[in-house]
């Protein structure tokens, strides 16, 4: 369709500009977009200008895939995914948009008649930070498997005016800055100011019985804000389903603050509406540590109400029969941050559409599973009675309804005993009382579920054990999985041709289908290939580590890398622990044969996590002495890369050599980022952590260096009265390099700074760095020296991502639909643009 008019012939719309794909249509909607939405012309646009230009000429795109969808769901009510999560980190959309809608090249190419760079614009983009790490990612990771596979689904969320922190690194020290990721706007969104809900906090309730005899229970509360949506289209890949996330702003109800302000107290009312946008302005940045703090409850009950009632509203305009809710609607809570939904959810039924309680209980339960990503017994979330019933009176007492009717379940399956009693409660009566997340989740769901076989085991025996032997019929396992579109399609174009022209395209929507690689990990040519693609990855990373850290590194050296949440539980100190042996060993040997070696750090601490931001000092420390050491001269490099995020993801996973993923044995509930290294041809080194054990069973132990004490051995260390300083004290290597830290050597002679971390190691070392670090000395050895032999390496590397098919998160979603969810997919036809004329 390209251009087949004269030059000097009027222009034909041969196809609709907002819709059309050809490169001639988009080069010219892109001048369009720049003119009549931008309002600029050529010669003045700076590069935001163009960013938004091509931004909108794709989201028209979209919207004729959107509306399509909302059309086709709404005429066929079909049964609908709600995904509840209080975190989605999506990373930018253009890239992602153009590779779901298969206009990548074509627009590549538009922009490049423009005169324009596609990657500069891509780069102009500031990515929505809207969540901590892996549990955000994952929700995001949902979102597109959901389109992809064609399930109708809604996301719900927070729209945080503020993201997770941008983080600096000063002095080495982590500083954060806030996140302003809408000051420019932000043209994927579309706000939907008609669709707002009331959501009230505080006050008292009251109960009377109604002229038909009906119980009813009145809530007064203290504070009125409303929810606004913002409406963000989410594509599938290379199918026409576009499906909603719909994240919800809070804002004060204008009428009501109307009483304060004709009292005169103007200044009052306008600190009222200054309150009510609080609730939305910031995501805590904390990953696995509660906080506790009465703003986060009203963020959670705030999204929460907001999802119900537009889920209720949505309903009602196809069917007044509420009894049925639970077979339109099916809703996953991400973690407990949406567990107050259950409650939410008997409020709205019970109290304001007069259902009975027996039925409204009976529709939540169906309504909600729950899934649990952390066994951190400090991550687990409680709220303190006081605080909690002050903010949501009504809640407090269906809680306590909810808890009564339980227990007295309870009580029948097993007589007399009291202890389990107290720990089923969904009210902790241990010195202070507190409301129990996890425990409302469960008795309010389902099905229940952890996140990789081996955290579904535990979650079993440990925190939720109580509920296993209650009901283990409700529990299942679903390993997470991540999107091939955007961690490798998009964001490693080299190794993605490559794959293609031997295999074809089928695997990107059929992960499987990557065996089809196995026979070529024999294959020389094809291994060369393979290495050359590698290498221009790593071209290009020590390319940005240049320029953004002005560090140089060898692009030959093993790129080995961790990037994370930096936490004690994932031991990124373990990892500096075997940089300073490699260090004093060069010391001791400065002819030694070393492979090349490059670290990669990333990460970002909880500001109030002082330890973590210790760790990021630490490894700064280490990093400015050994790059500068004249004894190593360059086979040791160490690089923080600051501000870890999905963009900066996106360029580290297609250069990493090796992957590391070294949390202590049962602390890690998945990890997600292990699979992204190895879908990208990374080798992991690694604990049975995890989805590290069965990534290991998938790719072969041959081709995983594991290291490190299994659950069972560290239970068994700690029965027997763990003495780390014995280990120290007992391993001369270890010693010297804890005493290194001690002495001052990377602190300028200050024997203090690092105190607390090497103090700890001694003394407790809750996290068990000193038994596994022997284990982990020698497993990097043996993969730094495996390294050397690169036809075995590259060989490994195939075979990793051959076998890797299971963790896309296809595959996991496709277990959620079919044993949680019960859904099927629903076929959104394209319907052509005619309607414009109507
Ligand atoms: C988070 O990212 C994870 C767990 C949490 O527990 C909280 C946050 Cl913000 C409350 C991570 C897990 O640490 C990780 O192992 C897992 O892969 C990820 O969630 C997704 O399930």
């Amino acid at each position: 369709m390209t251009s087949l008019i004269p030059p000097g012939c009027p222009t034909v719309l041969t196809e609709d500009d907002r819709t059309g794909t050809s490169v001639e249509t988009l080069r010219r909607a892109f001048m369009d977009n720049l003119f009549f939405v931008q309002g600029r012309f050529p010669e003045v646009a700076t590069k935001n200008d163009h960013y938004l230009a091509l931004a909108y000429t794709v989201r028209d795109r979209l919207l004729l895939r959107w509306l399509n969808s909302a059309k086709t769901y709404r005429d066929q009510f079909s049964r609908t995914v709600c995904y509840l999560s209080a975190e989605f980190l999506l990373g930018p959309h253009l890239g992602n948009n153009l590779i779901n809608l298969g206009l990548y090249d074509a627009v590549a190419e538009a922009m490049q008649q423009t005169g324009l760079d596609l990657n500069v614009l891509l780069d102009q983009e500031e990515e929505p930070g809207l969540g901590n790490g892996g549990l955000g990612r994952l929700a995001a990771c949902y979102m597109d498997s959901l389109a992809t596979l064609e399930i109708p689904a809604i996301g719900y969320g927070i729209r945080y005016e503020y993201g997770i922190f941008d983080q600096e690194i000063r002095d080495g020290w982590q500083v954060e800055i806030t996140d302003k990721w809408l000051r420019y706007g932000n043209p994927w969104e579309i706000a939907r100011p008609e669709i707002t809900l009331p959501v009230k906090f505080g006050g008292s309730t009251y109960s009377y019985t109604d002229d038909q005899g009906r119980y009813r229970v009145v809530w007064q509360p203290h504070q009125m804000v409303q929810g606004i949506a913002y409406d963000t289209p989410i594509l599938g890949y290379k199918v026409n389903t576009a499906n909603l996330l719909r994240l919800w702003r809070a804002e004060a109800i204008e009428s009501f603050d109307f009483q304060a302000f004709n009292t005169g107290d103007y200044y009052g009312a306008v600190n009222e509406k200054i309150a009510s946008e609080n609730i939305t302005k910031v995501l805590y940045p904390n990953d696995e540590q509660l906080q506790g703090k009465e703003l986060r409850l009203m963020q959670q009950y705030f999204l929460c109400s907001c999802a119900l009632q537009d889920m209720i509203r949505l309903y009602l305009q196809c069917s007044s029969d509420l009894t049925r809710f639970h077979h339109k609607f099916t809703v996953q809570l991400n973690d407990t941050h949406p567990a107050i939904s259950v409650a939410e959810l008997m409020r709205l039924l019970v109290d304001e559409h007069l259902l009975p309680w027996d039925t409204a209980w009976d529709i939540t339960r169906q309504t909600f599973a729950y899934t649990n990503h952390t066994l951190l017994p400090e991550a687990l979330e409680k709220w303190p009675l006081p605080l909690f019933g002050s903010l949501l009176p009504r809640h407090l007492q269906i809680i306590y309804e909810i808890n009564q009717r339980f227990l007295d379940q309870v009580r029948l399956a097993y007589p007399g005993d009291q202890e389990r009693l107290a720990r089923l409660s969904i009210i902790d009566e241990s010195e202070c009382r507190y409301v129990r997340m996890a425990n409302l989740a469960c008795v309010g769901s389902h099905a229940i579920n952890g996140v990789a076989a081996l955290h579904s085991e535990l979650l079993k025996q440990t925190v939720l054990r109580d509920f296993y032997e209650l009901t283990p019929e409700k529990f299942s396992n679903k390993t997470n999985g991540v999107t091939p579109r955007r961690w490798m399609v998009l964001s490693n174009p080299g190794l993605t041709r490559l794959i293609s022209n031997h295999i074809g395209e089928d695997w990107i929507k059929h992960l499987d289908q990557l065996r089809r690689l196995e026979p070529l990990a024999e294959d020389a040519g094809f291994a060369a290939e393979w290495h050359a693609v590698k290498h221009k990855n790593k071209v290009r990373l020590a390319e940005y580590i240049q320029q953004r850290v002005g560090i140089s590194v060898d692009p030959s050296s093993i790129f080995d890398i961790l990037v994370k949440r930096i936490h004690e539980y994932k031991r990124q100190h373990l990892c500096v622990l075997n940089i300073i042996t490699l260090y004093q060993r060069l010391k001791d040997h400065p002819n030694l044969d070393i492979t090349p070696h490059t670290f990669i750090f990333g990460g970002k601490a909880a500001p109030g996590y002082y330890k973590a931001k210790l760790i990021i000092k630490l490894i700064n420390s280490v990093a400015e002495v050994v790059n500068t050491d004249p004894t190593v001269a360059d086979r040791l490099k160490v690089v923080f890369l600051p501000d870890y995020n999905v963009t900066c993801g996106q360029r580290v996973y297609p250069a990493a050599d090796l992957s590391e993923q070294i949390s202590t044995a049962g602390y890690e509930a998945s990890g997600t980022g292990n699979m992204k290294f190895a879908l990208n041809g990374a080798l992991t080194i690694g604990t049975l952590d995890g989805a590290n054990v069965e990534i290991r069973e998938e790719v072969g132990a041959e081709n995983f260096f594991l290291f490190g004490n299994t659950v069972e051995q560290l239970q068994e260390i700690w029965r027997n009265g763990y003495r780390p300083w014995e280990i120290a004290n007992n391993n001369p290597m270890l010693k010297r390099v804890l005493d290194l830290i001690s002495c001052g050597h990377f602190s300028h002679g200050d024997t203090e700074l690092f105190r607390p971390i090497v103090e700890h190691l001694w003394q407790n070392d809750r996290y068990c760095l000193l038994a596994d670090y022997q284990s982990y000395v020698d497993c990097q050895e043996q993969a730094t020296r495996l390294y050397r032999d690169q036809k075995q390496w590259v060989k490994m590397s195939i075979l990793n991502v051959a076998r890797m098919g299971k963790f896309s998160s296809d595959r996991a979603i496709r277990e959620y639909c079919e044993d949680i969810w019960r859904v099927q997919p629903v076929h959104v036809p394209l319907a052509d643009t005619s309607y414009i004329a109507q």
